[in-house]
């Protein structure tokens, strides 16, 4: 029978009922749906409709943005700030939050990358939407900088859009991740993955083996030991996947298990590392600990840490528990010594 699956809104207000959630967590996720729905849309015309190339402008990451970059944000600031429901966003494309509705209407604040992993936008590899919702602090009176600063534990939702092979979306409320394919035919997202969860274990890495001479120590004795393959400590052979699109390695690890890192080395050391904490490796990590998985720098679970700044650098180590695990066990020793 065609249609034994359920939409992505109908999975949201089951689980609003079940867990007597009000509405407007479902009209807030309507809107993001939305929002992907129409980045999925450009992204796949692609050069057809120009979508190709340099947008001429900068980031405040100091990165060229790509065409699709500005449009991608464009589309999730315009599509969110219609739902009512948010006091303010914040977007890595964009150097300060952007207030919508102030304290007075808005109860969440929405953060996101809108186009993860666009250089690859080009070379037609698989790119991302990555978004995190937090509550407006109780008794804030502003929308400032300082509202968006949660440790990642306060999320209230995290979750991600993947223009790929197929467009998905993948979603955790706290209560468990689900996957939703985009049925283009009808313009919904059909729940296809429901209750993802990730392998404690795996022979899969990724890691962008370009910057060994940058790793610490424990990073280097991680990679070396699974390049060394059954015969040496690991006992097992490796495989090596390094896609430069955070959203496609978290969404593989999520299906079939893996490790990801993107470490602190000596070179990125003095900007904190290269991934974003509010905005990518926050929501990243409610996923991937709600899939079974672990998320940590390191030296700590990366949703404990306190912001200090909205767009913060973290090392991310993430993926399946027992190699988490094991990379911590490395830091540990090699902090001892
Ligand atoms: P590198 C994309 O720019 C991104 O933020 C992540 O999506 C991705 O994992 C990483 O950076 C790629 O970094 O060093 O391969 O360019």
């Amino acid at each position: 029978m065609p249609y034994h699956r359920i939409t992505m809104t109908h999975f949201l207000l089951e689980e609003q009922r079940r867990l007597g959630r009000s509405g407007s967590f479902t009209a807030l996720m309507t809107d993001i749906i939305f929002a992907c729905k129409m980045i999925a849309h450009e992204v796949n015309r692609g050069a057809l409709a120009g979508n190709h190339g340099l947008a001429g402008s900068e980031n405040v990451q100091g990165e060229d943005q790509k065409k699709l970059d500005v449009l991608a944000n464009d589309i999730f600031m315009h599509m969110n700030a219609l739902g009512g429901n948010y006091a303010g966003m914040a977007s890595e494309e964009l150097e300060d939050v952007h207030v919508v509705h102030g304290a007075a209407q808005g109860k969440y604040l929405l953060l996101f990358d809108p186009l993860d992993g666009s250089s690859n936008i080009d070379v037609n590899i698989s790119v991302g939407s990555i978004f995190s919702i937090l509550r407006l602090p109780e008794g804030a009176n502003t929308v400032a900088e300082a509202a968006f600063l949660q440790k990642g534990v306060e999320q209230v939702a995290a979750g991600y859009a993947l223009y790929g092979s197929s467009t998905m979306m993948v979603l955790t409320t706290g209560n468990g991740v689900n996957g939703f394919t985009l049925d283009s035919n009808v313009g919904m997202f059909m729940l296809t993955h429901p209750d993802l969860r990730i392998p404690d274990d795996t022979q899969e890495f990724a890691i962008n083996a370009s910057r060994s001479r940058f790793w610490e120590p424990p990073i280097k004795r991680y990679v070396d030991e699974c390049q060394a393959g059954k015969d040496g400590p690991r006992g097992k052979d490796f495989n090596m996947r390094w896609v430069a699109s955070m959203v496609a390695e978290v969404h593989r690890i999520l299906v079939r298990g893996g490790i990801f890192m993107y470490p602190a080395d000596s070179e990125n050391i003095k900007k904190g590392g290269k991934l974003r904490l509010m905005y990518e490796a926050n929501p990243m990590a409610f996923i991937v600990e709600q899939a079974g998985g672990g998320a940590t720098t390191g030296r700590g679970r990366i949703m404990e840490l306190q912001p200090a700044a909205l767009h913060q650098r973290v090392p991310v180590i993430l993926g399946s528990k027992a190699e988490v695990e094991r990379i911590d066990a490395y830091h540990t020793e090699f902090d001892r010594t």
